[in-house]
């Protein structure tokens, strides 16, 4: 196996600013996690205390004649910045510190590559590393130059070259995102081909690393990747899963959150994320064994809302009761409903399975239909997914009221268009 390189993490601490909850060092924990997770060799941590990045160096420079000591004492060949640098910043470090410097982007989109296993998440990895890249194009060609043996800092590409590099590259992302609205339509396609009315479906969303995925297999006893690193999942994993009372829905996984999640993978991951947005119900997994699980809620409800889905009812699961905390409580009692459990230990699996039923009765409506006689499948329909309350065969029309859950109801109306008109 190759050596991992020795790594070096810089981030900076705003002394002025307002939030004390993500501080810069949980910050820079996370990205030591991040590390981990794409075999990296931390070995030197740095924090800068300074109110602005610098403008071509992201630190001061003093601090970067104490970053070249560290370099050349620790053998380090990689360095990752905490946070987003221009394409000139990371320019001027590199040429500056003679080593390959990336950012916490740069970080994440090559974890969502390595992890990315079915054509459609390697396509939309493909699409946010293309998006990440375009800006740096300069910063790119240098380097071949360079390995072409001309020694740093000799000259790039000319003009053209990088602007028919450009096009290429905008040419692949348009023809990336052809694709990906193919597979997108397909997948449609099939969903309505399976069933009359598609099932209920939630999706279970939350922070990376939450347990998403255990709890997935856990409720219905299926076998997903999940394990102690960031971004194990990134395709979407539907199961189906039986309620107590025999009904069944549909339980989607979906990739992880996380602070500064980066807006290339926001946007290419589109895809992915309309499983959310689809979804009838969400539940909220959250690392209740986490000191920053309040942090986490609150950024997970940011990307949410980032991505249009912060309207669906959610439930907020507080997952690894096996090791959390007292302080919990009083952190779950801010976001309600929400039921406490361990997917490991498969503990207060029960409350949840009774908060989605409540939820599906809380949402019951009664609704009344004027049917024609064309319209029997609408009636097998209501007879299956609701409780019939009266029924009236007419001459021409057959008329029903029925108790149904407001999301099967909206289901069968926006199929067969039935005229109906809400129960008094
Ligand atoms: N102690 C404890 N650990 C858990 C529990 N549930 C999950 N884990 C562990 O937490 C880690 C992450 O679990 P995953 O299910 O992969 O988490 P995820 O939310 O799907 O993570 P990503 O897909 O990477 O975003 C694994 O090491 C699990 O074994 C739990 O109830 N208790
Ligand atoms: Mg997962």
């Amino acid at each position: 196996m190759k050596t991992p390189p020795n790594t070096l993490l810089i981030a900076i601490s705003n002394p002025r600013a307002k939030t004390q909850c993500w501080s810069a060092l949980d910050s820079i924990n996370e990205l030591a996690q991040l590390a981990k997770t794409a075999d990296l060799r931390v070995v030197q941590t740095v924090i800068q205390t300074k109110e602005t990045p610098h403008l071509k160096y992201y630190v001061g420079e003093g601090k970067l004649e104490e970053i070249k000591e560290l370099i050349a004492g620790e053998k380090i060949t990689l360095m990752i910045v905490d946070d987003e640098l221009s394409p000139s910043q990371n320019k001027a470090l590199e040429k500056e510190l003679n080593i390959k410097v990336i950012d916490r982007t740069g970080l994440i989109l090559d974890i969502f590559a390595r992890n990315a296993k079915t054509f459609e998440a390697k396509l939309q990895v493909e699409l946010a590393q293309l998006d990440y890249l375009s800006p740096r194009l300069t910063r790119l060609w240098t380097h071949l130059s360079r390995l072409g043996g001309g020694g740093v800092g000799t000259r790039g590409p000319g003009e053209k070259q990088l602007e028919v590099d450009k096009r290429q590259i905008r040419a692949r992302m348009a023809a990336i995102k052809k694709k990906l609205e193919k597979i997108k339509s397909h997948r449609h396609l099939l969903r309505e081909k399976r069933e009359d009315i598609p099932a209920i479906t939630g999706a279970i969303v939350g922070y990376t690393n939450a347990g998403k995925s255990t709890l997935l297999n856990t409720l219905t006893a299926s076998n997903v990747l999940a394990e102690n690193k960031l971004f194990a999942t990134l395709d979407p994993t539907t199961k189906a899963l039986e309620l107590p009372s025999k009904e069944t829905l549909l339980l989607t996984d979906t990739v992880g959150f996380i602070q500064k999640l980066p807006h290339q993978l926001v946007s290419s991951f589109h895809a992915t994320l309309e499983e959310i947005i689809e979804a009838d119900f969400l539940l909220h997994v959250i690392d209740a064994s986490h000191p920053k699980a309040q942090v986490f809620i609150e950024s997970a409800l940011n990307t949410l809302k980032e991505i249009k889905a912060d309207e669906i009812p959610q439930i907020f699961v507080f997952n690894k009761m096996d090791q959390a905390g007292q302080t919990i409580e009083a952190i779950a009692a801010k976001f309600t409903p929400h039921v406490f459990v361990s997917a490991q230990e498969k503990t207060g699996l029960d409350d949840l399975l009774k908060a989605i039923m409540n939820f599906r009765e809380a949402s019951q409506t009664i609704l009344e239909f004027h049917l024609d006689y064309t319209q029997m499948n609408v009636v097998n329909l209501l007879h299956e997914h609701g409780q019939i309350l009266e029924e009236k065969f007419e001459n021409e029309t057959i008329y029903i009221k029925a108790k149904l859950n407001k999301i099967t109801a909206q289901k069968i109306l926006y199929h067969f268009s039935a005229p109906h008109t809400p129960a008094k």
